[in-house]
């Protein structure tokens, strides 16, 4: 077991809830933070904290106290509940970020990891294998903040020698826990209405193609990259990181496969633009070439393992 001491901002979350108990395997001691109250599966397998990334004091006391020294900082505001309130999500995404920097920086925390998303990239962007360099020009607050974020990472990385490392998620998909006011959050409830009422209605268009990932893929991936030496990592923005890529159709056509009953009607809301401006699928070479990247899950993998958990939950 490592002895690094890890804490975990915005833990509770869908990401969190899986990676904390993922790190715990192999760290001793990591602690899960977040504004809210940690579920029993977070408190009981370790310590669980109330903190506000906002809060930069409480933060440093916390970080001095427990002698912390990496941070996985995932506490955001996703796309979707970041454009119905710009201010609230640049704030806490922006100013959250520059909290936790300053305290990696000023109280010797040794690693950070910073998880970005496809949402750094925009309509302008070329959007089938989507390059690790290329145009960038975001239009969703949440997009903005986190390429923003990208870069006061690579300059805490240059100027502050702090080693800032980070993915570009695609949609996460997983059971656990449902997902916190994203676009991509269609891929994650299409699975519990199809398991629980075998009908689903999908806020983007049948034909939306966005780039996916399944949580045990991104996971191993973001553990895989944490733990690779330092020398080898040669992207301190936010590496592209592939999965697979589909459209609701394409997901509902394997569900049908297992639940031949299921049915899918579409009624695109605000959301299809926000999907729109992001690509379709990433070129994550780089990421293969610096520390090994291959995923494991593709669509029928995933939909397999997805609905026999997500079923095992409904009949509990
Ligand atoms: P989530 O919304 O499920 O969880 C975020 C957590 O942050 C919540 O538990 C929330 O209570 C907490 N939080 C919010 N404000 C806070 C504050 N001021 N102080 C402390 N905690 C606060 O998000 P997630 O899906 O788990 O995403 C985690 C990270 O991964 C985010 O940074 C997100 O941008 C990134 N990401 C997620 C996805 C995805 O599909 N889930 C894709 C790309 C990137
Ligand atoms: C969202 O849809 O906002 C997230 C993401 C891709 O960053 N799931």
């Amino acid at each position: 077991m490592h002895s690094d001491t890890i804490l975990v901002t915005g833990a509770g979350g869908q990401l969190g809830t899986e990676l904390v108990l993922a790190l715990r395997k192999i760290y001793k001691t990591v602690i899960a933070s977040d504004l809210k109250d940690g579920t029993p599966e977070l408190k009981e397998g370790g310590d669980f904290v109330r903190l506000d990334v906002l809060y930069k004091n409480g933060l440093a006391d916390f970080v001095k106290r427990f002698n912390i020294n990496q941070i996985y900082h995932l506490a955001a505001i996703l796309s979707a509940t970041g454009e119905k309130n710009p201010e609230f999500a640049w704030r806490v995404n922006m100013k959250g970020l520059r909290n936790v920097l300053d305290v990696c920086a000023e109280n010797g925390v040794k690693k950070l990891f910073f998880p970005s998303t496809i949402a750094v990239f925009g309509p302008t962007t070329p959007k089938v294998n989507t390059p690790q360099y290329t145009v960038m020009e975001p239009n969703t607050i949440y997009g903005i903040s986190k390429q923003a974020g990208e870069r006061w990472c690579d300059w805490y990385f240059q100027k502050r020698g702090l080693d800032v490392r980070s993915l570009r998620y695609p949609g996460l998909i997983s059971y656990k826990t449902k997902a916190g006011g994203g676009t991509t959050d269609y891929a994650v409830d299409i699975f519990f209405e199809a398991a629980e009422k075998k009908k689903y209605e999908c806020f983007l268009k049948h034909d939306t193609v966005l780039p996916m990932m399944y949580m045990p893929d991104a996971i191993r991936g973001t553990i895989e990259m944490m733990e690779t030496p330092a020398e080898k990592i040669t992207v301190r923005s936010g590496y592209n990181f592939a999965g697979c890529s589909f459209a609701p159709q394409d997901v509902a056509a394997e569900i049908k496969k297992i639940i031949p009953d299921f049915s899918i009607s579409y009624k695109p809301d605000f959301r299809q633009s926000i999907a729109e401006s992001w690509p379709q699928s990433i070129d994550d070479a780089v990421a293969q070439k610096d520390w090994g990247w291959k995923p494991e899950f593709d669509l029928s993998k995933m939909t397999k393992d997805m609905l026999a958990n997500v079923s095992a939950i409904a009949h509990v």
